[in-house]
């Protein structure tokens, strides 16, 4: 169970599903290198609150947009449990539009330890970041540093003191974060989507015009930063 070879040949989309990409990825020659990998968090649906279905949407549409660049690159789009609402539409949304799965897959696991625990190699993971590019607050934002050290937030410090609203920004990690030894990632790409939540800064209330726009931005220079480490 879990060869590469179980994994259909056409279009169809699949959830890669822990097994499976074990699998494969075991399986590989010692020698191969995995492809570069990007693994991504849903940007705003949690804490931001932005609609489950309209971000759904959002992704599958700026992945199509933005795959045929990437070259031989994977995307990854990540969430905690089996159970995610957002995995299961994008999967769906994906499969429809006929979305090539060795390029883009969803996978459940917890995105600071996708190579210790999940046997998927991502060199590259995007953070659901707050605007003042700050460690902590809860959500993928603290379990990243968390994981990364301060090694993390000094390297942002030097990046960059803050985020607008759909942008995104890369920082390189350094060799002695232990995200970079023990999960082999060199860098973390900081993301700011939209916020619909009252309680958090920058408030959209339910301006889903402006909420769509910024998330789309969001995802397209996300996806423009993975291409620059990648290229
Ligand atoms: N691994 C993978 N996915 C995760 C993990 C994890 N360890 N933790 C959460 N998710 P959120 P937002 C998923 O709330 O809505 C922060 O406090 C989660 O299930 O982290 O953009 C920041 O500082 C969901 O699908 O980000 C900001 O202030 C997705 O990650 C604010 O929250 C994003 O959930 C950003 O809110």
């Amino acid at each position: 169970p879990g060869s590469l070879a179980e994994i259909p040949k056409e279009n169809h989309f699949v959830d890669a599903g822990q097994d499976q990409q074990m699998g494969s990825e075991n399986g590989a020659h010692p020698l191969d290198s995995p492809p570069p990998t990007l693994a991504f968090p849903s940007i705003s649906t949690a804490d931001f609150q932005f609609n489950i279905d309209r971000a759904s949407e959002i992704i599958v549409e700026t992945v199509e947009e933005f795959i045929n660049k990437l070259g031989n690159a994977r995307l990854v789009l990540v969430d905690l449990s089996h159970g995610s609402k957002i995995l299961s539409l994008v999967k769906t949304k994906a499969a429809i539009k006929n979305i090539d799965h060795k390029k883009f897959f969803t996978f459940v696991g917890d995105i600071t330890k996708l190579r210790s625990e999940g046997g998927l190699h991502c060199n590259v993971i995007a953070n659901a970041a707050n605007w003042r590019l700050k460690p902590g607050g809860g959500g993928v934002n603290a379990a990243i540093y968390n994981a990364a050290g301060p090694d993390l937030d000094t390297a942002t410090k030097n990046r960059a003191g803050s985020l607008a609203p759909g942008k995104a920004i890369t920082v390189p990690l350094p060799s002695t974060s232990s995200l970079f030894s023990k999960e082999g990632v060199t860098h973390v790409i900081h993301v700011l989507g939209p916020n619909m939540n009252p309680k958090r800064p920058n408030c959209l209330k339910d301006d889903y015009n402006k909420g769509t726009k910024v998330l789309r931005e969001a995802y397209l220079s996300l996806f423009e930063n993975f291409a620059s480490i990648v290229n």
